[in-house]
Formats: structure tokens, sequence, C-alpha cells
């Protein structure tokens, strides 16, 4: 168990709060009670594909499927012989359907400006970029990264890509150049969609600058295709990069959606895992449709009139699901904002809640957290009284952020969704149905109909109710990875050896008396830092790559508003002495290896790493020492036990 979490933990485990739904909420939700919960999920139990299937239903197929499910344990298929496409149904199903003038998009930048992309507005931007890409050559099957700020460019770029089947892989935009190049390198992108720059707390972040920087290490992207959003000078390069607005004043307005397979890759996903090298998680086109659809429309409870902002960047899975794929393919309209929440003032985010009249906020800890540490007046500037339903991500929410969500935020109104999932689930797995399940402060509730989540030893056998153990998912879901790009035995390995028979999640739990999930946070090597989910050995790769670094090791320690801060023990190479300049020069490395979230919060120099005698890295001493905590536990194995002495000596 990381012991970056020990603080959330001891509070949660002294929860006790709960609270019910509203009766107005439930008397209007798609879910109106426990009692209509459990029965779904024991329908879900018993049948899963015939569950399934009837929410797929709701979608729009080219093609119906021969069979719900094959499971040929880890590989599956899901809707098999099936035909879809997910710009269709996020797209034209709308514009047929009777919502072609409703907005899908109400996008803001950070600057103020406003724009308003209607389903209609939206499906013709799709069409003419889905011709741009053809025109440029760009295939079924090809993979194009897209390297954007939050315009709404970016979802049609992605949209696009999934009308003519090209596997899109949105690279965040704090992404460095190097990492860059590993993610294009991976997947062998044909082409680059990105734009000049990027507005972020008054600053503009150089998109192109960073992509003309990787690409002369990626010989496989043939096309870049710059959007112009801060008009700021940039390079073009004569016969591979080209203006958006160029190819969309010749792109012809109509692309029909391509029927794909229900297997088709949709995407790749790049996240950070336990060994150095990011993994691209796989994304199919039926079962990450339906997994995001049902999701989108059950957890946040969407209605026609509703107002949905996810303050997600688009580059992580929460943008992928639940600002593009679910709430287009439920017809909802979607708030989106450029840049940060303090700018101009610490109120930006209450005040586009106020002006834009959203309904259902999604955010994350880390987010709630650092509003709390503002101060209530913000959020009191504003009248948010269109708010009816809270959401959280990302990590563990502490009771107390949780409380100041409801009282501050939700004015003791609102219920709160604290959702659990991930890159690899593709949607929420445990999350109240709000209508239908109390909240516990901190608790994720239950897994969702169609889910059989458990908590278990490392041998599999579940745990008695109250303990903790490693949480995993019994059963196949439509929504689930179905590879690690690449690298299919990686994907068996890692999420399907370790507990066998099963899909271990990576993350602790504790499952209560009444059946409630308490999540708590990772027990592998990946780090979760302000929501940002950072690999330990990445980390370590990237300064063991600086000429005057020997060796690092890197681990997480509790940090109030971060969840987990960066901690590194580093060894220099003789002849390089540690300096605070040093230190400074090492964080900026980390920056431009990786991007700036993944700089070290600390860094120590030790003359050598505690080491078990195979040469491991005795990690949980280390963690211990960051906490500043005293090392407890077992140390038989230390190579040198002097080590542990040596550094805390370091520390004074
Ligand atoms: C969606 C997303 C996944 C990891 C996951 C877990 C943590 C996410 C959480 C949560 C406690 C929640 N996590 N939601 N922990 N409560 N509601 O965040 O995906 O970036 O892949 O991170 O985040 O540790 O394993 P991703």
């Amino acid at each position: 168990m990381s012991s970056a979490t020990h603080s959330n933990i001891d509070s949660i485990l002294q929860e006790n709060r709960k609270f019910e739904p509203p009766a107005e909420f439930s008397r209007h939700a798609h879910i109106k009670s426990l009692e209509e919960y459990e029965k779904l999920y024991k329908q879900a139990a018993d049948d899963p594909e015939g569950f399934w299937a009837e929410v797929a239903k709701e979608l729009h197929w080219f093609k119906p499927w021969t069979k719900v499910l094959e499971w040929d344990a880890p590989w599956a298929k899901w809707f098999v012989g099936a035909e879809a496409n997910l710009s269709y149904n996020c797209l034209d199903r709308h514009v047929l359907g009777g919502r072609r003038h409703k907005a899908a998009f109400i996008w803001e930048g950070e600057p103020g400006d406003v724009r308003t992309l209607t389903y209609q507005q939206l499906w013709l931007e799709v069409q003419k970029f889905a011709n741009v890409l053809l025109d440029l050559g760009i295939k079924k099957g090809d993979r194009v990264a897209i390297y954007m700020g939050m315009v709404p460019e970016l979802p049609v770029a992605m949209l696009a890509c999934a009308r003519i089947g090209a596997t899109h892989s949105v690279i965040f935009g704090g992404f460095s150049a190097n990492a860059l190049v590993d993610r294009i390198t991976d997947q062998q992108a044909v082409a680059v969609i990105t734009q000049d720059g990027s507005w972020r707390r008054g600053n503009e972040v150089k998109l192109k600058v960073a992509v003309d920087e990787a690409l002369e290490k990626c010989p496989t992207v043939k096309h870049v295709v710059v959007y112009k959003r801060t008009a700021s000078a940039i390079n073009m390069k004569e016969g591979r990069d080209h203006w958006w607005h160029d190819l969309m004043a010749k792109a012809k307005d109509h692309c029909p959606a391509e029927p794909l397979d229900a297997e088709h890759p949709l995407y790749i996903l790049y996240t950070s895992g336990t060994t150095g090298k990011p993994k691209g998680i796989v994304h199919t086109t039926g079962g990450y449709a339906v997994g995001t659809y049902y999701t989108t429309k059950m957890v946040f409870d969407l209605k026609e009139d509703d107002t949905f902002w996810c303050t997600a960047d688009i580059g992580w899975v929460t943008g992928h699901s639940y600002i593009v794929y679910g709430p287009l393919q439920t017809g909802a309209t979607t708030v989106m904002y450029e840049g940060a929440p303090n700018f101009p003032d610490l109120d930006r985010f209450w005040a586009l809640v106020a002006k834009h009249k959203v309904t259902v906020f999604y955010t994350a800890p880390t987010a709630i957290r650092t509003f709390m540490k503002w101060g209530a007046e913000y959020p009191n500037r504003h009248d948010m009284s269109t708010l009816r339903l809270l959401g959280s991500v990302g990590e563990p929410i502490n009771p107390e952020a949780w409380m100041w969500y409801r009282d501050v935020i939700g004015k003791d109104r609102c219920p709160i969704v604290d959702t659990w999932w991930q890159t690899e689930t593709g949607a929420i797995m445990i999350s109240p149905l709000p209508g239908a399940i109390a909240t516990k402060p901190g608790s994720a509730t239950k897994p969702l109909p169609g889910i059989i989540a458990e908590v278990v030893t490392r041998a599999g056998e579940k745990v008695p109710l109250g303990s903790g153990g490693f949480l995993v998912i019994k059963k196949p879901w439509p929504s689930m990875m179905r590879t690690i790009y690449g690298d299919p035995e990686r994907y068996k390995h890692q999420y399907w050896s370790d507990i066998p028979g099963v899909y271990f999640t990576g993350d602790g739990a504790r499952e209560d008396k009444d059946g409630y999930f308490w999540i708590m946070g990772r027990v592998d090597d990946v780090l979760n830092v302000s929501g940002h989910r950072l690999s330990t050995m990445e980390i370590e790769s990237a300064l063991v790559a600086h000429p005057k670094v020997a060796e690092a090791a890197v681990v997480g320690r509790p940090d109030e508003m971060k969840g987990q801060a960066v901690s590194a023990f580093v060894t220099l190479e003789s002849g390089s002495k540690p300096s605070p300049e040093l230190k400074e020069e090492l964080r900026a490395w980390v920056a431009k290896e990786i991007g700036s979230m993944a700089k070290p919060d600390d860094i120590r120099f030790t003359d050598t790493l505690p080491k078990t005698r195979s040469g491991k890295i005795m990690r949980r001493l280390l963690r211990e020492l960051a906490t500043g905590g005293d090392v407890k536990g077992d140390t038989t194995t230390l190579e040198d036990f002097t080590v542990i002495a040596k550094l805390k000596e370091d520390e004074q």
C-alpha cells in the first residue's frame, strides 16, 4: 500500500456521515431508488450480455451484432460483427433526430471570447475536417496525433478521425517535445494536428514550437495541420505544415461516416504505468461508445435541458469520455473552457458556471482543495443556483474536501457523485447513481450495473468486509481497454496476471458493511499528482538521462493540496557536487524530458540508495523518509544498513 494516501485513509476510516439523495432529485432521476438500482444491478449481473445489448440498442448501428461478447480472457470482442461510427452517434443521430439547433459545445476562451457550436455546426465542421484528412491521404487505420489546447477544433479533429476510421491519439498539451517524440514514435503517427499556441494564465503555451522540435526525430509524420489560435509567429515547414483554415476553406462539406467494425480502434491514449515507458491504451469503437453513453446518462443523470461542464483537459481520458464522446452521444450541451481557474481572478470557474447556467459540474479533488484554500468568497460572488449535481474524479477525495464541495458549491442541495475509473476502463465503474444511492463523504459507493468489482488478496480471495485489499474487476465490460498498442503481452501480464483470472486495477480499496467501496490509492509505482498520473520509473529515467546523475529513485509523499508530491533521491556522478542550483537544473530537466507536471517537488542528494541484496531500490523506506517519518518495518534485506542512517543525516 502506498503510504502517500495514509492521511486520506485515516480520515476515511472514521467517516460515518451519510447523505440520502434529495427526494425531489430522485423523483426526476433516471434511476429513482436504491431498490431500482439493486434490481438493475442484479439483472445486469445475471445476464451482462443481455443488459449491455439493451443499452447498445439506444445507439445507431449500421449493422447489428451477431454476438454481444466473445471472451477469450483477457481478449474481449464486444458487439461482434456489428458496424458503427462514433462520429455518427455523436452528430448525425442528433442532427437527424431533432437536436439540429441545440448547442453541442459552449466554449469560452481564456481571454473571454465565447463560441457556441450547435450539433449541426459541429457536424459540418467535422465533415469538412474529415475531408481535409482524406485529402491529405490519411486513411482508415492510420494513426493521427493531436497536440492541442482546449479549443473546439480539438473535438472536431477527434470526431473527424473517428468519422473516417483514423485512430486518434490526443497528447496532453502540457507534455514536452521529448514526450511527444516517444508517443508519436510508438504509434508511428502519420500526421499531427496542432495549433500555434494556447492560452494559459495569460501566457501562451507554444505548442507548434514543441511539435517542430519533436518532429526532427519523427520520420513517420508526413503532415502537420496547424490551427491558428494565438496568431503568434511560428515556422511553417513547406510541404509538411498546413494551416487549418486554408485546408478547411477548400474542403467539401459532405463526408459520410464510415461504417466501422465494432472492434475498430477508436483511439490510443498514453498513460503512465509501472515502467519507464508510457502505455498506449487502446479503445475500440462499439464497446467504448456503449460504456461512455450509458455512464454519462446515468451517473450525471443528464436530461435534455442540462448544461454539463467537465473541467478536465481533453488530453486525459476524463476529457475523452466526458467532454467529447459521452456527452455528445447523449445529445447534451457541454461547456468547454480553454484556460486556468485563476485567470483573471480566483473566481473564473464560478463566473463560468453562472454565465453559462451550468447544471452538472464535474471536477477533480485537487481542484476542490485548491478552491477551498482560496476561500468561499470566490464562489459566493456568483449565483450558481442552476447547479443540481456535482461530480469528482481522478483521485481519492478526502471527506473534508467532499463536505466543502457539498456545502459551498452545492449549497447542501446537490448530490455528489465520486466516480472511480481509469484510462484503462474507458468509462466510470464505481459511482453513486445520484437519485438512487446515499453518499458517504470519501466513498465512490457502489459499482454501476454491469460492473462486478471486488476487494481481494494477492491470491484473489475476497477479503472480509471492512478490510483493505486489491481492487479487481471480475467480468469484462464493453468500454474496457483491448490491449496496449504494440505490446499485447504487456497488457496480459500487467492487468490480468497478477491476480489470476481478473482485471487488476492497481488500486487498493476497502468494501464496508453496506457494500460501499472506499478507494485508497495506487498500490503500485504509479503516482497521482494533482490528478495527473505519473510513473516513478518515468521520472527516474528522465533524471538519470542527465549527465550529472548516476542513479535516481522517485517516490510519492502525501501532499495536502496535490494528493501526492514527487520526491526524488539522487546520487551524482563522481565529480559533480550537490547544490541548490543543480536541484533547479534537475527540476527543469524533468520538465523538459516529460512535462512540468512531473517536476520533483523535492530532490535529495545522497551517496547511495538503499537496495535489497538483489539490487532493487527499497522504495518503501524512501517513502517513509520522504514523508518525514522514522523508517519502520522490515529492513533485513537491506544491502547496506548504514544507507538509511546516511540518508537521514543528509536530510538534516
Ligand atoms: C479517470 C482517471 C486512474 C487512477 C485510478 C485511481 C485514481 C480515479 C478516482 C481515483 C479514488 C476516485 N482515481 N478516480 N481514486 N477515487 N474517484 O482519473 O483516469 O488518469 O487513468 O487515473 O486515478 O488511482 O487508478 P487515470
